[in-house]
């Protein structure tokens, strides 16, 4: 079975009004994402090993392996996606009440925990991820990644949110400003109920 690119969860304007246009939809989703699939699909048929794996599996097989690094690159940015997808809402901003009393009692609050992703994702050099994950002691955190890696690859913890921090993923609303876009993204697009109903699957 050859992977496919999952359709959005909302329509390419539903996020227009909330600082990610149309165009940027467009091209992150129909492009960039299809990219990746195309090419993960390419390496699975090319590659008896990979045959009949699942994402999660190619993802951590493929982790730290340089002779797989191109493997790991396209099924980590699939499986990222997916998420960052979901992450998203054209309701996103409001965080509901399980998950905000765990963010006041692990991290310090909600500003405490803004102010952290915010930090993780401008000090991400480069291309790469920002991330709240439930780390495997039960607590949340915030983290980065690397162009396509992501916690599910690193061991740390179950991912959350994940904020794609990719030139492509903000050029067009926010030109150079990737702050601006992240502090626009946790208040008025991340999908924290989401995130809240992930952490209670765990
Ligand atoms: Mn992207």
């Amino acid at each position: 079975m050859a992977f496919e690119l999952p359709a959005l969860p909302y329509s390419k304007t539903a996020l227009a009004g909330r600082g990610m246009c149309e165009e940027t939809l467009d091209l992150h989703h129909g492009k960039h994402h299809q990219a990746y699939v195309t090419a993960l699909n390419g390496f699975v048929e090319a590659n008896a090993a990979l045959a009949g794996k699942s994402l999660e599996e190619i993802v951590t097989l493929s982790h730290g392996k340089a002779d797989m690094a191109p493997v790991f690159n396209n099924a980590g940015q699939h499986w990222n996606h997916i998420l960052f997808w979901q992450a998203m809402s054209p309701n996103g901003g409001g965080i509901p009440g399980k998950l905000a009393a765990k963010i006041e009692s692990d991290l310090g609050g909600v500003q405490k925990f803004k102010d952290a992703f915010k930090a993780a994702a401008t000090t991400q050099f480069g291309s790469g991820w920002a991330w709240l994950v439930l780390a495997p002691d039960g607590k949340l955190k915030v983290t980065k990644t690397a162009n396509g890696s992501n916690p599910l690859a690193t061991g740390e913890g179950r991912a959350l949110l994940g904020c794609d921090v990719w030139e492509h993923s903000y050029y067009l609303d926010f030109r150079n400003r990737r702050p601006d876009y992240v502090t626009n993204w946790l208040d008025k697009i991340a999908n924290y109920e989401f995130a809240e109903a992930e952490m209670l699957k765990a």
